[in-house]
């Protein structure tokens, strides 16, 4: 296997083992044609740049059948209002600026452009999510972004002031059309500005559970930097992000066009001094992960030996690689609760856990509930006091594993 950005040689240093679509969510008729596939990672030692050894094809992650909606979170709808806020005010300078987004989902950050009036398109390739943001008025394509693509937006639209992206970059393997697509899609003073799960995050805090299929890559300040370098581009600036667990904002502009801000060079040298270059990194971190799998699984097997109940709240992407890596079976779960309609009433995918509607854990509160979005625990605490109140406990994992009670909580 070739790196997929710089194609030196790489070998994967950890396997999680068989793992099956992660937003696959399933009826039991569909449980024996189930699709699974080796998640192995590697971390290229030429560019940096972490990755999956082999991703399922795009169509059976990215379909009208995608499960995600961005707007099942009240709080990533504060963050996309602010994120587009920045981008209005401080990059659309031209008179008639126009925006582009890919992996745009719902519409939960274009909405801003579209009700400002602002030109802007999204590009979404999952038919579903794409028709929700069209019906939130916002002006949509359902397709894949790549070079061509970006071609024949430019053909109808002209070119962007600002590519937009937020956790969709690190989802596409095939980076070089990408970054092409970028090129070709912005105005000479345009930029690019995305965010996704930060390598150096994962690493710190054990967020193994952001290794799934569709996360190809884990990206890096000095993998991002590499990768546009080759295309004369370059990173001016960046922002560490608290969202989902831990998350990089970057600023990319042509190379020379803008000044580069003092955080490029003090985060690249907090990734030498986090080692994020060396392998004994990732080796210690395949060691972290075991051990939090270990205790983990242990955890919950002492609790059911009590008899106490366990409910899984949130049926995250994130919560495959947790429960198919460990472990974890109907018999430790008894169902996850989740808010999102289209996961409801089927099973998770792997391990097969009913999904039930969120109105399920009200109704009968368990002892335990393991907190699958852990990403999302400020919004998810404000609103589980009751539960708290009557005794309810949180199983987490982030950044040890370990049970909360109400006390530390508050
Ligand atoms: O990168 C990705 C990010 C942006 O979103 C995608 N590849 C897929 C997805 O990852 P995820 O599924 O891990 O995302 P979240 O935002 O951690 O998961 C949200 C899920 O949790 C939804 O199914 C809704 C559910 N939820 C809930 O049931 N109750 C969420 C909240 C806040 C709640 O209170
Ligand atoms: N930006 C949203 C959605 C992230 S989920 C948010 O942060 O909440 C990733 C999204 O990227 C999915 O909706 C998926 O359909 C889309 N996607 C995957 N590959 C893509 C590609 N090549 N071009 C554009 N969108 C893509
Ligand atoms: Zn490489």
């Amino acid at each position: 296997m070739n790196c997929r950005v710089c194609k030196t040689p790489i070998e994967s240093f950890m396997s999680f083992g068989k793992m099956p679509i992660a937003n696959g969510f399933l009826s039991r008729e569909h449980f024996a044609r189930e699709y699974f596939f080796e998640m192995k990672v590697a971390s290229c030692t030429k560019c940096g740049m972490f990755q999956l050894i082999e991703q399922p094809d795009r169509e059976k992650m990215f379909n009208e059948n995608y499960a995600f909606f961005s707007g099942t979170s009240k709080g990533m709808a504060v963050h996309f209002g602010e994120f587009a806020e920045h981008v209005k005010k401080d990059f659309l300078v031209s008179a008639d600026p126009f925006v582009v987004e890919i992996g745009s989902n719902d519409g939960i950050m274009m909405k801003h452009f579209a009700n400002a009036k602002i030109r802007h398109l999204g590009i979404e390739p999952s038919a579903n999510v794409a028709q929700k943001a069209k019906e939130n008025g916002v002006n949509t394509v359902s397709r894949f972004f790549d070079a061509q693509c970006a071609s024949d937006i430019i053909k109808e639209y002209g070119q962007a002031d600002a590519f937009l992206g937020a956790n969709v970059m690190c989802h596409i393997p095939y980076m070089h059309s990408i970054v092409e697509g970028i090129k070709i899609l912005l105005k000479p003073n345009g930029v690019a500005i995305f965010e996704d799960p930060y390598l150096g995050d994962v690493i710190e805090q054990i967020t193994y559970d952001q290794i799934y299929d569709e996360h190809v890559f884990l990206f890096s300040v000095s993998s991002i930097k590499y990768l546009f370098e080759q295309y004369g581009m370059e990173v001016v600036d960046v922002e560490p992000q608290e969202t989902h667990g831990g998350s990089m904002r970057y600023v990319i502009a042509p190379k020379g066009a803008q000044k580069i801000s003092a955080k490029v060079h003090q985060q690249l040298e907090k990734e030498k001094m986090l080692g994020l270059h060396k392998p004994e990194t990732y080796e210690q971190f395949r060691k972290n992960c075991e051990r939090s799998r270990d205790e983990l699984l242990g955890l919950m097997n002492k609790i059911r030996k009590q008899g106490n109940r366990i409910v899984g709240y949130a049926a995250t992407s994130k919560s495959t690689t947790i429960i198919n890596y460990c472990g974890i079976t109907p018999e430790h779960i008894e169902f996850i609760c989740d808010t999102t309609p289209i996961k409801q009433g089927k099973f998770s995918p792997g391990a097969h856990i009913p999904v039930k509607a969120y109105e399920e854990f009200v109704k009968d509160y368990p002892e335990y509930a393991l907190l699958f979005a852990y990403n999302h625990s400020k919004e998810i605490m404000a609103k589980e006091q009751k539960f708290m109140q009557s005794g309810g406990k949180w199983i987490v994992y982030v950044p040890k594993v370990q049970v909360l009670e109400y006390d530390f909580v508050q």
